[in-house]
């Protein structure tokens, strides 16, 4: 990924902290000729979440933070944990009691990370983290959440690939939508390469949200200039179940900048595309990773996406995330 560092705004003496994250491979589906996968189960904690943390543990240690602290539904935890042992930062995760994939929990303790696990959900794990570290940042404890605009720098470079990969820019582009953070930071990726003439295209931005965890789709569907949020959210998907994500705003500029779309699907639906990918395709992703693929059903069922266009999902997570998924 940092191979791409004149894409990224660093100074020059700036020493990564890197596990060797991004080169994640794009996978072409057996079954349509123009869909593709990018498997980001195949960064080094198995989550996208590495090509942010890369950068974002990068500049805490520049800083000179001691310790570095974050809420996460799990996989920003495991790659927290990872880059922060790697840098020699202690590290703090927040975490919603009972709502983490057992494989996240365990990499999270494995990398030697302090886990508080709040009593609530994810939502109410980040006030928490914002209450007590953002709002007064003391230089020494460094937050690592998506409010913080390096996470998002790193994770760009998702579109930098897809492109080296393809050889050109895809026409759709499909994101699982949580923290509403990613599907951002790739459209800005894309939007860059347009900037700086690498291309004159850009792909539809694409936001798939849980039925029970959709306040971004909802948003978008009410053509809503606030946040309609979502008290108690559910989903299989534990990685995206949030009620009120703290990028939604730009998520809808993505996806309306782009025009794309937002689609809401349900877990069974999540589930089945789940065992496709699995056992059709030999890609094995954990729950919100399979909820592109049961939104390119949806939309090309509803006429929304033609078979004849390129079409890239984003697989955010690895199957061993989430051993405990009934399918
Ligand atoms: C597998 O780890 O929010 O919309 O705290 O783990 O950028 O939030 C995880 C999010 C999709 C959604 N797929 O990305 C966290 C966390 C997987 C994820 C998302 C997450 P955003």
């Amino acid at each position: 990924m940092w191979k791409y560092k004149l894409m990224l705004p660093v100074k020059r003496d700036v020493e990564p902290v890197s596990l060797g994250e991004g080169d994640t491979p794009l996978i072409p589906s057996k079954s349509h000729r123009r869909l593709f996968v990018k498997f980001e189960g195949a960064n080094p904690t198995g989550s996208f979440k590495d090509r942010g943390m890369t950068l974002a543990v990068t500049i805490a240690k520049y800083i000179g933070a001691r310790s570095v602290v974050v809420a996460s539904t799990g996989n920003t935890s495991a790659s927290a944990a990872a880059y922060a042992a790697r840098a020699g930062l202690e590290c703090l995760v927040y975490l919603p009691k009972g709502s983490v994939a057992r494989g996240k929990l365990f990499q999270a303790l494995l990398h030697g990370a302090k886990v508080v696990e709040v009593d609530g959900n994810f939502d109410e794990a980040l006030e928490e983290v914002v209450a007590r570290y953002v709002d007064k940042a003391s230089g020494h404890v460094y937050p690592l959440n998506s409010v913080n605009p390096w996470r998002l720098e790193g994770q760009k470079t998702i579109a930098f690939e897809i492109y080296q990969q393809l050889g050109f820019v895809p026409d759709n582009v499909i994101v699982p939508v949580g923290n509403a953070g990613n599907i951002y930071a790739i459209w800005k990726g894309f939007r860059e390469l347009r900037e700086v003439g690498v291309t004159d295209r850009v792909p539809r931005m694409i936001g798939v949200q849980a039925e029970g965890a959709s306040p971004v789709f909802k948003t978008w569907l009410a053509k809503a200039d606030e946040l309609v949020p979502v008290e108690g959210p559910y989903t299989v998907a534990t990685a995206i179940k949030i009620g009120r994500p703290v990028n939604w705003l730009k998520a809808l500029t993505a996806v309306r900048e782009s025009k794309g779309f937002m689609l809401s699907v349900s877990d069974a639906m999540i589930v089945e595309a789940l065992k496709t990918l699995a056992r059709d395709e030999g890609i094995g992703v954990e729950p919100a990773s399979a909820a592109p693929l049961a939104g390119y059903r949806v939309a090309v069922e509803q006429g929304l996406i033609g078979r004849d266009e390129t079409t890239v999902l984003i697989a955010t997570g690895h199957a061993l995330k989430d051993p405990e998924v009934r399918f």
